[in-house]
């Protein structure tokens, strides 16, 4: 079983190496290669034109270009591949966010604007075809929260929770010095959603405001699920297997569809307490899991890029109208302007910039 799951993830991240290279064809890589192989000038030149027309042929493609502003797009990595510093500096500016004020003027921190915003205006989007679109601009926001008002100089990051499906409780994002604090403390005050107070790591007795939508002042609250008999069945929606499976769906709306009734519910509830709810960006977690799920998405239009990054109408969408999908905006309240659909579909073009 285990020699099993080993060798599936193997396949997982050896398909996700052909999808960088897929990526990279259009990447300013193509015009080094062209000069590198060049032996004479004229050679070089007319190589040169050609690669002209391939670039511009997929910035045509691509609705116009947008691409070209963003040459070197950064790398997200998994929390364990940051140093023990990346990760200190990623904690240090999560926490600062509970210093600054609020930017969509209520009276409590920027923090909150988070669970606030995703309990008031992106629960629309869950169950529906906006949910990976609507979640990666929300992370995308909130790493530009970090750097712009927390001195934060990284970048997003995200949890591989696959590489701990065996048992999700070991798993070291958990740590209390270079991870998000563990369970809730049995010993400590109950909280919400069968958890109680997380009384380890840098959130601590954070104090949390809102709760399923509604104001209840509550500590941060988790409440694992931890017999690995009882837990089989969610653990199995997270294996590389189920990960696999996922990824071999043929069109968005089977993706978008199995990875948010797969993935996405297995973690809240096996985590439970804040994560269960539709404050849970609350547990600070919650932006790890959704930049795992916003890689598997990536990963999945890498594998075909033509007939994945900007087709989103699948089979329910046979009468639907491709290009009203593509213009129409996502709403994210005062926490940032609305943003269209087609600007974020493809993650290495101007507003994105990144590659996992
Ligand atoms: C803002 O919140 C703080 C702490 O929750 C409270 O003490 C204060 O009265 C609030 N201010 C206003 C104007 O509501
Ligand atoms: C989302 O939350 C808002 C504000 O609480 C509510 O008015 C709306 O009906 C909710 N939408 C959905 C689809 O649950
Ligand atoms: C759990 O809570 C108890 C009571 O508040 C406290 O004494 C203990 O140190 C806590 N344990 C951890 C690991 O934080
Ligand atoms: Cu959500």
């Amino acid at each position: 079983m285990e020699q099993t799951s080993t060798t599936r993830y193997t396949l997982i991240t050896s398909s996700e190496g052909d999808s960088r290279s897929d990526l990279d064809t259009f990447a300013t890589r193509r015009k080094t290669q062209v000069y590198q192989r060049a032996s004479t000038v004229l050679f070089a030149l007319v190589l040169l034109c050609l690669t002209g027309v391939v670039s511009w042929r997929y910035a045509a493609s691509q609705g116009g270009g947008t691409s070209s502003a963003c040459a070197t797009p950064v790398t997200r990595r998994e929390w364990r591949a940051l140093t023990e510093t990346e990760q200190l500096h990623y904690l240090d500016a999560v926490q600062c966010l509970r210093t600054q004020p609020s930017v969509i003027g209520m009276n409590h921190s920027l923090y909150d604007d988070f669970p606030y915003i995703h309990s008031k205006i992106g629960n629309y989007s869950h169950g529906t075809m906006d949910f990976l679109l609507w979640h990666r601009h929300f992370l995308h926001i909130y790493e530009i929260m970090l750097k712009e008002k927390c001195m934060y100089t990284g970048h997003a990051t995200y949890w591989d929770w696959a590489l701990d499906w065996e048992d999700l409780t070991q798993a070291p994002i958990w740590d209390s010095t270079h991870g998000f604090g563990g369970n809730g403390n049995t010993s400590a005050a109950k909280s919400v959603a069968y958890g109680h107070c997380v009384t380890s790591g840098p959130f601590a007795h954070l104090s949390a405001l809102y709760y399923a939508g509604a104001a209840q002042k509550h500590c941060l609250s988790r409440g694992f699920l931890t017999d690995l008999e009882e837990t089989r069945p969610i653990r199995n929606l997270i294996s590389p297997q189920a990960v696999q499976q996922v990824l071999d769906e043929a069109d968005f709306e089977g993706f978008y569809t199995r990875l948010e009734f797969k993935g996405h519910n297995a973690i809240p509830a096996l985590v439970r307490g804040d994560f269960f709810e539709v404050t849970a960006p609350y547990d600070p977690v919650f932006f790890l899991h959704h930049g795992q799920l916003d890689r598997l998405w990536w990963m999945w239009q890498a594998a075909d890029p033509d007939n994945r990054v900007r087709k989103l109408l699948g089979r329910k969408g046979a009468g639907g109208r491709e290009d009203e999908e593509l213009s129409r905006v996502l709403d994210f309240g005062d926490l940032a302007p609305g943003i269209a659909v087609e600007q974020i579909l493809n993650t290495e073009a101007e507003v994105l910039c990144y590659v996992y």
